[in-house]
């Protein structure tokens, strides 16, 4: 068996900078804010953070539009704020790791402002131009957010591809000399300490010939996981490895049955954000998470990477609106289940701030009230084809990803102690009732919870690279038992609306084993209940 790696036993956990701490009160979080911070996380158990990009940035889509890979936002801070965050991480034996964003620039990178000048302009081919009309874009290609993928430049009779906003423009991954500059600007990172990144958008980085149509209904299949990406990831995997760096690939279209060449022994990377259990269910403003779905999914990457390959798991991210209130889940019972239905099983487990103290969606009432870049394109194509504004809120309102954007809220100060000046993002109206030092003081609370779950998924290699055995036969009751060298434990937690109870065939060696964890302080291990659950460790 292969040894263990340290982020086998570890948990992670996502910093969205501008919404985690503020700590000069312009409203906006910065780097400072999150040294301040660093004890909570030390507290809660966690072995490592992903900060989504400061670095500089026109801010269209809040930082994944780079205009210059090594300097830092001045809103978030400097270069040494980064270095003394690295040493003060590194003080509490916390891993860090940065956002990668190499599919695209914003449209004010310097390189693109040159690609732009002439068709002979050495930087032209760093991007993905074609010829073209104003009228007739090069194909039928759509953008991640509802637009064509092509922006047309008239004074070059030519599109360039950006298959996220039109501010940011594609990289050309063909041209040798982008690739090396690239190269040379991970390693000016990797050399200031960092320990790892998260790769934005990796699957995207090759694209099918133009002359490939969008098929309507795989839209995304000219630009995910496109042969020839091998080559791409090799040279990335040899800086990773020359580091020793830990790499999680937002790898959209590598299925779950090619995971493993990505993520094993001699994978690119260490492990894979799979998007495939984010899909919701239900009409337009009531969405919510499919959970037969969510399971199937989330058992299917479980089974293709048991012997091959690593899985990272999360619920929540700064994409996806809260997990509490897209389960449908009011009580801290339910919300301590969801948790326990994924932070054991086999992966590294991520939470994303706030999700510990279990934040629910905002409630927007205006489209003033929105930030994110494809919220409001998404807002303006309804408006067009004619529906009215209310009902246009509506629809963007539930799932849009601003609703894990507004600020943390640690405590019942003003502005939820996040900031003294004005939030960037309403803080949601919840947060005098809902905040982190409320539920601290409170042992049964979501975050005490999270903490107990925490110490649990460190403190025995069989939650590591233990195995994992999962009973399947039970429809929304995540079952399965992890084991060690020197314990077994059973894991159920219920989001079925029936009674979970032992499987039959492994009752004898659980009832009566200690409950090491409850959602509701419950000892009783033969009937669990609807939104319940536990850890029993075998007798
Ligand atoms: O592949 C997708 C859907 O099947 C896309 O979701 C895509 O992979 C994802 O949206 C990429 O998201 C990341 O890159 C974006 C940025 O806006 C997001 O915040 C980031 O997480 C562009 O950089
Ligand atoms: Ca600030």
């Amino acid at each position: 068996m292969n040894s263990e790696k340290w982020w086998q036993n570890s948990v992670g956990y996502q910093i969205y900078p501008r919404s985690f701490q503020d700590s000069n009160g312009d409203g906006i979080g910065d780097i400072k804010g999150i040294i301040n911070r660093l004890d909570y996380l030390v507290e809660l158990g966690i072995d490592f953070i992903w900060i989504n990009p400061i670095y500089q940035s026109p801010n269209v889509d809040n930082g994944y539009d780079i205009s210059d890979y090594e300097a830092i936002q001045p809103e978030y801070g400097t270069l040494a704020d980064v270095q003394d965050l690295i040493t003060a991480c590194h003080q509490r034996h916390i891993k860090v790791l940065f956002d990668l964003v190499v599919n695209h620039t914003s449209d004010q990178h310097p390189w693109f402002v040159e690609a732009l000048k002439g068709k002979d302009n050495p930087y032209h081919d760093y991007y993905l131009f074609a010829d073209s009309t104003e009228e007739a874009p090069p194909n039928n290609w759509e953008s991640f957010f509802g637009t064509s993928a092509w922006e047309y430049v008239p004074h070059l009779k030519q599109s360039y591809l950006h298959i996220f906003a039109k501010q940011q423009p594609d990289l050309n991954w063909k041209n040798a000399k982008m690739r090396t500059e690239i190269y040379e600007m991970i390693r000016f990172w990797l050399n200031l300490g960092l320990d790892g990144f998260r790769l934005d958008a990796i699957s995207h980085i090759q694209k099918k010939n133009w002359a490939v149509p969008m098929d309507k209904d795989d839209k995304w299949r000219n630009f995910m996981n496109v042969p020839g990406i091998e080559q791409y990831m090799s040279e990335l995997k040899e800086i990773f490895d020359e580091y020793h760096i830990l790499t999680v690939g937002e790898a959209s279209g590598v299925s779950s049955k090619k995971a493993p060449e990505w993520t094993g022994e001699k994978g690119y990377i260490n492990m894979i954000f799979e998007l495939e259990h984010n899909l919701k269910t239900g009409s337009k403003g009531h969405e919510v998470i499919d959970i037969p779905r969510y399971q199937d999914v989330i058992y299917r990457w479980q089974r293709d990477q048991l012997t091959h390959g690593w899985n990272a798991l999360y619920i929540e991210n700064h994409d996806n609106p809260r997990a509490a209130t897209i389960f449908n889940t009011t009580s801290p019972s339910a919300i301590k289940t969801l948790a326990l239905s994924y932070l054991l099983l086999r992966g590294t487990p991520f939470i994303y701030q706030g999700q510990e103290i279990g934040m629910t969606n905002f409630p927007f009432a205006a489209i003033e009230q929105f930030d994110a870049v494809d919220a409001k394109l998404q807002y303006h194509e309804a408006l067009k084809a004619g529906i009215n504004s209310k009902q246009a809120l509506n629809r963007i309102g539930r799932l849009s990803r601003d609703n894990s954007r507004t600020p943390m809220q640690w405590d019942n100060t003003k502005n939820a102690g996040f900031s003294i000046g004005d939030p960037w993002l309403p803080i949601n109206p919840n947060w005098s009732h809902l905040n982190i030092a409320q539920e601290k003081a409170n042992p049964d609370s979501v975050l005490s919870f999270y903490k107990k779950l925490i110490q649990l998924k460190k403190s025995d290699p069989a939650f590591g690279i233990g195995q994992i055995n999962i009973f399947t036969a039970y429809p929304g009751q995540f079952i399965f038992e992890r084991t060690g060298p020197h314990n077994s434990y059973l894991v159920i937690a219920n989001l079925s609306d029936r009674n979970a109870s032992i499987p039959p065939q492994i009752s004898t060696n659980y009832e009566g084993g200690a409950v090491l964890l409850s959602t509701d302080q419950n000892t009783i291990t033969t009937t669990i209940r609807p939104g319940t659950g536990l850890v029993i460790q075998k007798g």
